[in-house]
């Protein structure tokens, strides 16, 4: 049995695909928010999930608020910790502490638009496909190895709201999968920061990794 700590910090939606998706060998040991007001949390409790606010806003610095989040992750001795819309940057000690086991979902199709507002960056730039990541964390913002994507197309009609929901409900397919793999022990880094997935993934996956092109709103798939 695997043990997770997820970290949020609003709505939680990714959180809460992982917990719907009831993998086979894992056990969400806590929620932890960084805003006391996270909606996350109500679903999580809702659910029997032990949760917890380490409100970044008590500490003076980023140093003494990662130590504070590692000794509340660290009471529930987790193999994996889950970042799902957590939106504080993390230093480098916490980072190497949980290195090889600290997953981040990201909304572009990275190394394109690492950082903030990915959508409208995404729509300004005029790109025809874009997507979330699933990524290893390292010290280096939204730059560590690749687990898994999903694409989806840009439409000329897009704008932050519409194209963010589409993403969205990618991410909801990719994450759920990116933990499975992970609790299954088949998530392979090699010496290059490329990651692959020990024997292999099916189909059902490479359709998520190639745009599966939705119809526009009002026209039949
Ligand atoms: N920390 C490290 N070291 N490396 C990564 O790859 C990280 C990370 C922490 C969070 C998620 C990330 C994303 O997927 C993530 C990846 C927050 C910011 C940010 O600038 C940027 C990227 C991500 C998360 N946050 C502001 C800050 O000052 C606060 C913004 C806010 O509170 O709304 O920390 O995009
Ligand atoms: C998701 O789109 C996630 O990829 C993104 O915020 C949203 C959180 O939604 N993450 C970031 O932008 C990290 N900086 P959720 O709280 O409903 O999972």
């Amino acid at each position: 049995m695997k043990s997770i700590v997820i970290l949020i910090s609003g709505r939680g939606s990714n959180m809460e695909a992982i917990v719907r998706a009831r993998i086979p060998g894992v056990r969400i040991a806590a929620v932890i928010a960084n805003r006391p007001g996270a909606s996350g949390l109500v679903f999580a409790q809702a659910n029997g999930i032990d949760t917890r606010v380490v409100d970044h806003t008590a500490y003076a610095d980023r140093v003494s608020f990662d130590d504070a989040l590692a000794e509340c992750i660290d009471a529930h001795a987790p193999d994996l910790v889950v970042l799902a819309g957590f939106m504080r940057v993390l230093t480098d000690g916490f980072v190497r502490r949980y290195e090889g086991r600290l997953l981040n979902i990201h909304p572009s199709l990275l190394p394109a638009f690492p950082g903030l507002h990915t959508h409208r960056r995404a729509i300004e730039a005029g790109v025809k496909v874009h997507g979330a990541t699933v990524h290893f964390v390292t010290a280096e913002l939204d730059d560590g190895p690749i687990v898994v994507q999903a694409a989806v197309p840009v439409r000329a009609d897009d704008d932050e709201a519409t194209l963010a929901a589409r993403v969205l409900a990618r991410e909801h397919l990719i994450y759920p999968q990116a933990v499975r793999w992970f609790a299954e022990d088949r998530l392979v880094i090699d010496g290059k920061g490329r990651v692959s997935v020990r024997g292999g993934c099916s189909d059902e996956v490479s359709a998520w990794i190639v745009p599966a092109l939705d119809a526009p709103t009002g026209e039949a798939s």
